[in-house]
């Protein structure tokens, strides 16, 4: 295994026009997760992404786990609750610039994930955990999960790799800091997005907040900027790298996730920091220009024409 992930998976409803829900009466039905995106983003690029989750024993959870088994997500360590129901999200497309989310999750199968659902020998044998901070505000439960979880990455050499993903109707501003602010103390690597880091450090220059997250205990930070691209300070190395041009936004939801598919991806692959943040940018742009929060992500062939493109530009300039 390459990379393991936990957290939780729901079926995602979005309306066919744009407009407040109340107005809707069509809608599709995908899936969305932030952890679950990433493991079938790195698994559209060939790496072998493992899935930790709870799900309802209902149809929703058969949706999720025949999708993410067709993308070829490894599902082994994912448990159905005969109790408690699968997650469900809406999408409100207001108008072509703001989406507004609206969750139906409490008390979902997954927020009873609890450390004992944890597969020691599963975890030990990837090279990376990917976690996110959506799982550890989810309940007491999945918080205590994802420390044990990081606990056994630790003790078994894998990197952690931290995505803040700050939900606030998930949790009150204070709760939220104080158990990201921890998570990224014990996190190799840390993805905020700039108004994440801003909101856990203070900072509001990327180099500031990169400074202050290595002074909580990350070696790796690497900020994303929307379209100003991203920028990194790892292990030493610093830089900006641009944003990936992104013709129509037709859906940002799962942006970050593409961006924290390239990073990882480019990081297996062995690229240096520099080359595999600029791969975060290009899926993170990608995932944008499409309708739901895994469609745009690429398989490996898309990757690569859209990469030799880029080489050609460098050289180019
Ligand atoms: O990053 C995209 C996610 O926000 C989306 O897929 C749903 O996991 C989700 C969440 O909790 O918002």
């Amino acid at each position: 295994m390459d990379i393991i992930t936990l957290g939780e998976t729901m079926v995602l409803f979005t309306p066919n026009k744009a407009g407040m829900l109340r107005y809707m009466d069509q809608y599709s039905a995908q899936i969305g997760g932030s952890e679950s995106n990433v493991a079938i983003g790195l698994t559209r690029l060939g790496h072998k992404v493992g899935w930790i989750s709870r799900l309802g024993s209902d149809e929703f959870g058969y949706k999720i786990l025949q999708f993410l088994r067709g993308e070829g997500v490894d599902l082994n360590e994912v448990k159905f609750d005969h109790e408690n129901p699968t997650g469900i999200y809406f999408k409100e497309m207001l108008n072509s610039e703001e989406v507004r989310v609206q969750y139906f999750r409490k008390n979902s199968a997954a927020s009873y994930m609890k450390p004992d659902d944890l597969n020691e020998e599963y975890i030990a044998s990837a090279k990376i955990l990917h976690i996110s901070g959506i799982t550890p505000v989810l309940s007491k439960g999945c918080y205590e999960t994802i420390l044990k979880a990081i606990e056994i990455a630790k003790n078994n050499g894998l990197k952690v790799v931290f995505d803040p993903n700050l939900r606030k109707t998930l949790c009150s501003e204070q709760k939220s800091k104080d158990i990201l602010l921890e998570i990224s103390s014990l996190a190799d690597i840390v993805l905020p997005g700039k108004g994440e880091g801003q909101f856990l450090t203070g900072e509001a220059k990327p180099e500031r907040i990169a400074n202050a997250l290595h002074e909580y205990g990350s070696s790796g930070v690497v900020i994303k900027l929307g379209e100003e691209g991203a920028y990194f300070s790892f292990e030493g190395n610093d830089g900006y790298v641009p944003a990936h041009p992104v013709k129509q936004v037709v859906d940002p939801v799962g942006a970050g996730d593409g961006f924290a598919t390239g990073v990882l991806s480019g990081l297996l692959d062995g690229l240096n920091i520099k080359s595999a943040v600029r791969r975060g940018t290009v899926i993170g742009s990608l995932v944008t220009m499409v309708q739901g929060d895994i469609e745009g992500l690429p398989d490996r062939k898309r990757l690569e024409g859209i990469t030799n493109y880029l080489k050609h530009e460098d050289v180019a300039r």
